[in-house]
């Protein structure tokens, strides 16, 4: 397995030596450097060698400490693979990579024709499934880091459109359990790949034969870090059935409700109402469905009792009680109950995610759950992106020392790891890729943003009180 050696740590105290914040800024500016293609970024060039979409929303976010105008044309890539249904693909590739570089390559997806009723672009080759909507939310943080080049290129006059498209495809065609949550019709979809709050969604799929194709992951990663062949071949099925469909949506059988895709389309349903009210238009009507489908979010997938938002299996139609990570990333939304943040703060710090205790990062799955796996794809190990959401949250609800102690583990973890795609949650031993392109975006994020800092972390708190005439005090 790629990655550096195993470092024992002490939740508490950090033992191993961290590099200083001036030295861990370069690093990670010269791993975004060495993932540039000249239009956007890899997440890694061995594993992942095209553009995706969620990595290029969080690889914004942090490019624009280093280039407000190379994070302004990351998104404005990604964007010229919408389709004119509105959907973002999740990848957008790159035609000078070999096709068997990745699978499933643009010859499984097959967009430009599969995808032609849906509105696949002609030109540019796309897979046809979507991931979690950080775009609004990435765009906006774009444009404040240089609002002077933004207006001067017409930047958010551009993107607003195309990201209300976006945002419309999800709340109309998504709407598969009809209480106006979007749903993912696969688990690539939700970002969390192999989490086991898929396994009984799953396991209702017929996999594909493991002859019928050939995984290029297995290439760059140790086989007992990535899923199974089961699991594959279930992927490989449902990504085949929806393609075979014509990428029309409503007859999957799988389709889940989960709480971190709908929680980053709630807080970037607030970015784009404070876009809205950049170009010049109030901005009132989002930040008003945007409250609404907080409480949807509350009254679908919130379990008081076990103090956690929890997917739902529409198709089965109850809440499937696996303990994610996932189910604390709505964490980040500024209008939560202070009850429901207190219990999601209790649950960080309990024995499942054992932030601060047993863990430094947030673990991506239940410490003491059944499919607990300390390096399998997202079946325990911590990933960097959910531990910022988890931060930003904290800060949001003005938990200072514990997003404090967070940051610091992140940033500790990131430059010991090089960068690495995720960790054990216990030890901080690096799994998967190193050099990976999120970690360093978002160890720059954090890097700019200093704990302590009176500041809205998503741009949302500003929002939602200016907007009601209140102060930020
Ligand atoms: C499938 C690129 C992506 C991330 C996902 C992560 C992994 C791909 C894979 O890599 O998924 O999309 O081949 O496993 O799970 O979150 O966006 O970094």
């Amino acid at each position: 397995m790629p990655g550096s050696e195993a470092v024992a740590y002490d939740p508490a105290v950090p033992k191993h030596s961290v590099p200083a914040p001036r030295s861990l800024h370069v690093r990670a500016a010269r791993v975004l450097e060495g993932n540039w293609t000249g239009t956007s970024t890899v997440p890694s060039h061995g594993l992942y060698p095209h553009q995706w979409s969620w990595d290029s929303a969080f690889i914004a976010i942090g490019l624009r400490h280093l280039s407000p105008l190379r994070a302004q044309t990351e998104l404005e890539t990604l964007l010229s693979g919408q389709w004119e249904d509105g959907r973002i693909p999740h990848i957008v590739f790159n035609p000078s990579v070999p096709l068997d570089a990745y699978f499933p390559s643009p010859d499984f997806w097959r967009s430009s024709t599969a995808g032609h009723a849906a509105g696949a672009p002609r030109t540019v080759q796309t897979s046809g499934i979507v991931q979690p909507p950080v775009h609004a939310l990435a765009a906006w943080l774009v444009h404040c880091a240089d609002p002077g080049l933004s207006r001067a290129r017409g930047f958010l006059a551009q993107v607003y459109p195309r990201l209300a498209a976006w945002h419309r495809y999800l709340l109309h065609r998504r709407d598969l359990g009809a209480g106006s949550l979007a749903s993912v019709v696969h688990p690539w979809e939700q970002g969390m790949d192999n989490s086991p709050c898929w396994d009984a969604p799953l396991s209702r799929i017929t996999p594909a034969p493991a002859r019928s194709f050939r995984r290029a992951d297995l290439d760059h990663g140790a086989p007992e870090d990535r899923p199974t062949d089961l699991d594959y071949g279930r992927y490989v099925r449902l990504a085949t059935d929806y393609r075979d469909a014509g990428y029309a949506d409503g007859t999957s059988d799988f389709a889940v409700e989960d709480p971190a895709f709908n929680a980053l389309l709630i807080a970037s349903e607030h970015a784009l109402a404070r876009i809205a009210q950049e170009l010049g238009a109030t901005g009132t009507a989002r930040h008003a469905r945007a409250e609404r489908l907080t409480a949807a979010l509350i009254e679908r997938l919130w379990d008081p009792a076990e103090e956690m938002f929890f997917c739902r299996d529409v198709r089965g139609g109850e809440l499937i009680r696996e303990r994610s990570v996932s189910g604390l990333v709505p964490l980040l939304l500024p209008g939560l109950p202070q009850k429901i943040t207190d219990a999601l703060v209790r649950t960080l710090g309990g024995a499942h995610f054992g932030l601060g205790d047993s863990t430094r990062l947030v673990p991506s799955y239940d410490l003491l759950g059944e499919a607990f796996d300390p390096h399998r794809y997202w079946r325990g190990p911590a990933w960097f992106n959910t531990s910022w959401l988890v931060e930003r949250g904290l800060r949001t609800h003005g938990e200072q020392e514990r997003a404090d102690a967070l940051r610091q583990a992140v940033l500790d973890t990131a430059g010991t790891t090089d960068f690495a795609e995720y960790v054990d949650p216990y030890t901080g031993e690096a799994c998967g890729a190193t050099g990976f392109s999120w970690t360093a975006a978002l160890t720059l994020d954090l890097l700019h943003n200093g704990p302590g800092d009176d500041m809205s972390p998503t741009g949302i708190r500003t929002f939602e009180m200016s907007d009601r005439g209140g102060d930020r005090g």
